[in-house]
């Protein structure tokens, strides 16, 4: 096999990685997958879960607490076949070129740690366990009513019974649940145990490039609610001439919308707590922050500026398709993959953008400011678009966009500020100056 690039721009030689969840269940480690699954998706690295419970719900659909008694063999004999129908998926799945499989199950006893490892060994296939621990009785409570009682297998039934039973399945796990290394024989195994949401962690044996980028994004992880707001700049001079790249003065339409801003922003935080602010370092998102109360922090990021258009910079895109036809329909092909001549593609921005999204992880409540490529890149993240959508989503001017994450998926709130903007988006094929995308294509309609 070739050896391969992967998205954080590192060849990783055939990598192949398998992350082994550990721990009781209602410990966030479904949570934990399918965040590192996004990440992993959006840095264009192959990756996808399985989800054990989901292959056991097809021969036990709705099993109760006793189901997961250890001497029950029935509740055994399944639990077993379910698992290694994943595994056996898992290992399809990465001969046709997968590059990271995140087993999701409870991995609570050595026995099946072995297993699984021992497998994966022979398939050359390394082997990270992430353990989530945790032994704060309310937050087991609440993330069970949060996520269980809503799970398949309590469909139709009464949440507090639901709830109740869960509380007794967990009972049953705990019989003969082992954390990791607990014995001290598990020292050679590379793993992450991540306790109590990250207030200690152990990090045992990473090895290569792309564990230690894993491994350091669940380190980061806190599930502390808190809002992302997105704003491009306010209008500028180019964007009136329907120029790309730059670094224009505002219009004074986009001088209105930085006035309006603290009002925006105000209203949809609903209370003066401060916000930390983060801008690019060209002067239209410096220019936009600019009436922002004086108590926010606000930091200038080279990372948030817009997408480089190369020899392209300063053009209409009519400019672009007379000068370089032939770039200017490689782009419309592949606008996610095209480079500027000279420049950056969608996904170099989003390579640069990934210290960003590692810190917004790490961080409670920002509001960036920054330019249309841009937050389609950070939108696609939270929002899971694909490459092929993400650098078509109409981000309209002088709006500002707020994103919840929750347990699964992301809330979208959009506030407009009433002040009349061009239109910069543009749709395949067109070299219009400037136009409006079609109301079924809008920002406020694909969630
Ligand atoms: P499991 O897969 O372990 O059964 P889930 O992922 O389904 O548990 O549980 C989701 C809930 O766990 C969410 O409410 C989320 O806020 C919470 N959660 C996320 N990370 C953690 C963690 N590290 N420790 C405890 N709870 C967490
Ligand atoms: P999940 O909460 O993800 O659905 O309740 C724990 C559970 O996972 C069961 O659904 C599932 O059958 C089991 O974990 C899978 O793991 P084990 O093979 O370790 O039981
Ligand atoms: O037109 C505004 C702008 O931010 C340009 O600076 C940038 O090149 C462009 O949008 C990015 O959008 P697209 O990738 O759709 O050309």
């Amino acid at each position: 096999m070739a050896p391969r690039t992967n998205g954080i721009g590192v060849q990783v030689e055939n990598t192949r990685i398998c992350v082994v969840m550990v721990g009781l269940p209602a410990r966030g480690k479904s949570y934990i997958a399918q965040k590192a699954q996004r990440y992993l998706a959006w840095l264009s690295i192959p990756a996808a879960t399985f989800n054990v419970g989901n292959y056991r719900r097809t021969d036990a659909p709705q099993p109760p607490a006793d189901f997961f008694e250890p001497n029950n063999p029935e509740g055994e004999r399944k639990r077993r076949a379910a698992a290694e129908a994943a595994v056996a998926d898992m290992l399809r799945w990465f001969k046709k070129g997968g590059v990271v499989g995140i087993l999701d199950a409870t991995n609570s006893t050595k026995e099946r740690r072995k297993w699984v490892l021992d497998l994966m060994t022979q398939n050359n296939i390394e082997v990270i366990f992430v353990e989530s621990k945790c032994d704060d009785e309310n937050m087991i409570m609440a993330n069970i009513r949060d996520v269980k009682t809503t799970s398949p297998d309590y469909q139709g039934q009464d949440p507090e019974t639901a709830a109740l039973d869960f509380r007794n399945r967990i009972r049953n796990y705990e019989k003969v649940y082992k954390s990791l290394n607990q014995d001290g024989d598990e020292e050679d195994l590379t793993f992450l145990k991540i306790m109590n949401v990250g207030k200690q962690v152990i990090i045992n044996r990473i090895r290569d490039y792309l564990q230690s980028r894993i491994v350091y994004y669940l380190m980061n992880l806190h599930i502390r609610p808190r809002t992302v707001w997105l704003s491009r700049h306010g209008e500028s001079m180019l964007n009136l001439e329907g120029r790309i790249g730059g670094d224009a003065e505002l219009s004074h339409r986009g001088e209105e919308y930085a006035r309006k801003l603290p009002e925006l922003v105000r209203e949809s935080v609903g209370s003066d707590r401060p916000l930390t602010v983060w801008t690019s370092t060209l002067k239209r998102t410096i220019a936009t922050a600019r009436h922002l109360p004086k108590h926010y922090n606000q930091l200038q990021w080279k990372a948030l500026d817009e997408l480089d258009a190369g020899v392209c910079d300063g053009m209409t895109y009519q400019e672009i398709a007379d000068m370089y036809p032939d770039d200017f329909q490689a782009r419309d092909e592949d606008k996610y993959n095209y480079r500027y001549r000279g420049g950056e593609s969608y996904r170099d921005v989003v390579i640069r953008l990934e210290p960003i999204i590692m810190e917004l992880e790490r961080s409670e409540d920002i509001l960036i400011i920054s330019h249309q490529a841009v937050i389609r890149c950070i939108y696609a993240y939270f929002m899971q678009k694909p490459q092929e959508e993400s650098p078509w989503v109409p981000v309209p001017l002088h709006t500002l966009i707020k994103l919840t994450p929750r347990a699964y998926g992301t809330d979208v709130q959009t506030y407009k500020a009433n002040i009349q903007a061009v239109s910069t988006w543009r749709g395949k094929g067109s070299t219009a100056k400037h136009e409006d995308p079609s109301p079924e294509k809008s920002l406020f309609q694909t969630h």
